[in-house]
């Protein structure tokens, strides 16, 4: 460990070299995904599940210009509540460092921090993907790009029911990233079990997404794998109901001309206020499904 950056938790650094399971976990979901104070009790609960499933839990972030595998109660309190923190990618990850900046991790950026620390497995709401329009806006998230080359498995709950999940699809083909759907021929939603499309992939034991992982390292192939784990049925909302949310929250946003890195929490946080908290809810649960399978496949490898 020899990257100067990189302050790794003393507990998680001990996982690491006795080669005991470890679970990655994102900061942009409590910088920008939901309100205080529920971020910062998502946060800590999800803690909590990896270390009932046997994993360490590293929370990932910037916190003035130190990249932390593995956040403090209290380092997480600085981050939950920051007034102004960044939205971290690949392109800006470094700038944050050099600039001695606070922020949260995304998809992209947990999974280059992660690889850094020797973290293989990581668990997260939703990623990031190609967005509705992107024909005409070219939004297409940065994850996309980082799971084609980084070597981490992300959980997730399948793509965000807010992007074209079609072509998000498309684009992971094109890169060469295995998208497996857990327990289900169907590709999930986030916020809804299904979506009309069918997964490309499917397993139904953590034990067979460690095998899968393990064999692609034996062929050289590089580059990271997405599992989509449905949210669970007690917790979903259907497809049906929040399609009407989505399309409403997507036309607001093009009638107030916000693009880019603002697209994805201000969507998250309009369809919040359009369905009364009921979809924060959702997320909640979805992350905490996704931390328990994330750390039975860290138990796995
Ligand atoms: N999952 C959630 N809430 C979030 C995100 C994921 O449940 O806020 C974040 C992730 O960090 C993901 C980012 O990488 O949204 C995608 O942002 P963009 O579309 O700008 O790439
Ligand atoms: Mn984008």
């Amino acid at each position: 460990m020899t990257n100067p950056h990189l302050d790794i938790a003393p507990e998680v650094a001990e996982a690491l070299a006795a080669g005991r399971p470890v679970v990655a976990l994102e900061s942009t979901i409590i910088t920008h995904g939901m309100p205080y104070p529920h971020n910062i009790n998502m946060a800590s609960r999800v803690e909590e599940i990896l270390r009932e499933g046997g994993a360490v839990p590293a929370t990932i972030a910037v916190i003035n210009g130190r990249l932390k595998i593995g956040l403090s109660a209290e380092e997480r309190n600085i981050l939950a509540d920051c007034k102004d923190p960044m939205k971290l990618s690949r392109a800006d990850l470094a700038y944050a460092l050099a600039q001695t900046r606070t922020g949260g991790t995304t998809v992209a950026a947990t999974m280059i921090s992660a690889h850094q620390a020797g973290i293989k497995v990581f668990a997260t709401g939703g990623i990031g993907g190609v967005h509705k329009g992107a024909e005409e806006s070219f939004d297409i998230s940065a994850d996309l790009d980082e799971l084609s080359r980084t070597p981490v498995i992300v959980v997730s709950a399948g793509a965000k029911a807010i992007l074209d999940i079609e072509k998000t699809l498309e684009v992971l083909e094109t890169r060469g990233v295995p998208v497996v759907a857990f327990g289900t021929d169907t590709m999930p939603a986030f916020w809804s079990r299904i979506s009309p499309f069918k997964a490309p992939l499917r397993l139904d034991r953590a034990e067979d997404i460690a095998r899968f992982y393990q064999v692609r390292g034996h062929l050289g192939i590089v580059g990271g794998m997405l599992i989509a784990n449905p949210v669970p049925e007690a917790s979903e909302i259907p497809a049906d109901t929040m399609r009407g949310y989505i399309d409403a929250a997507q036309a607001e946003l093009d009638r107030d001309g916000i693009t880019g890195k603002a697209v994805t929490p201000t969507l998250l946080a309009r369809i919040l206020e359009l369905t009364e908290g009921a979809s924060l809810q959702t997320n909640i649960a979805l992350v905490e499904n996704n931390a328990r399978l994330a750390a039975k496949i860290a138990g796995a490898l």
